[in-house]
């Protein structure tokens, strides 16, 4: 009975970490997509299901430097990847987006979504992890408390052609060698966490 008892437990736990893991970050993505970025914050604002659901276990979606069969994921799709960022040391940062198509990246100042702001963004396209084609992909130095949870989304579209989408980091005197940020500083979000945009900021 209390082997029973105990694996009733194990599964409950499980069945509830789903949404909540370390390790990974959460994507949610639209097919057939159109509107462009607007249109991402319209899906979200009016809360249209995504087609899809999964984990990253950084914070890039396509990898095609790692895998020639993964060179593009798909056209006319909209996405948004979404967690929490746990940094291990205190310090200044300074955080990159690229992608292809556009993107936004919005960092809070605390664990709620409500609090994000934009800190960086891509209006046309850039190449896979590249991080200096616009000035506008850099954040402002931001100030970070070690194991403190910080809500971060990024949103992008793509209409066609290559598609990528990746955000990196680097404390404030390594600038010079962003580095996409790895699984071990993301954590996903309970499920029914809202989005940053769901005000449609
Ligand atoms: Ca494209």
């Amino acid at each position: 009975m209390r082997k029973m008892f105990l694996a009733y437990i194990a599964t409950i736990a499980l069945a509830g970490s789903v949404w909540s893991e370390t390790g990974k970050i959460c994507r949610e993505y639209w097919i057939e997509h159109s509107g462009r970025l607007n249109g991402v914050k319209r899906n979200i604002a009016k809360a249209k299901a995504p087609t899809g659901r999964d984990t990253l276990v950084s914070f890039e979606t396509v990898c095609w430097k790692n895998s020639k069969k993964k060179k593009n994921w798909g056209n006319k799709y909209a996405q948004r990847v979404f967690g929490f960022l746990i940094p291990e040391e205190s310090g200044e940062y300074i955080f990159w987006i690229a992608s292809d198509d556009s993107s936004e990246l919005m960092l809070s100042s605390d664990d709620s979504p409500a609090n994000a702001k934009r800190i960086a963004r891509v209006d046309s396209w850039t190449p896979q992890r590249k991080w200096n084609k616009y000035p506008v992909q850099k954040s402002q130095t931001i100030r970070l408390e070690a194991g403190k949870k910080y809500y971060i989304e990024a949103i992008m579209y793509e209409g066609s052609g290559g598609d990528n989408l990746a955000v990196a980091w680097a404390k404030n005197a390594d600038e010079a060698k962003p580095e996409i940020i790895k699984g071990q500083f993301l954590s996903t979000v309970s499920e029914g966490t809202p989005s940053a945009y769901a005000k449609n900021k």
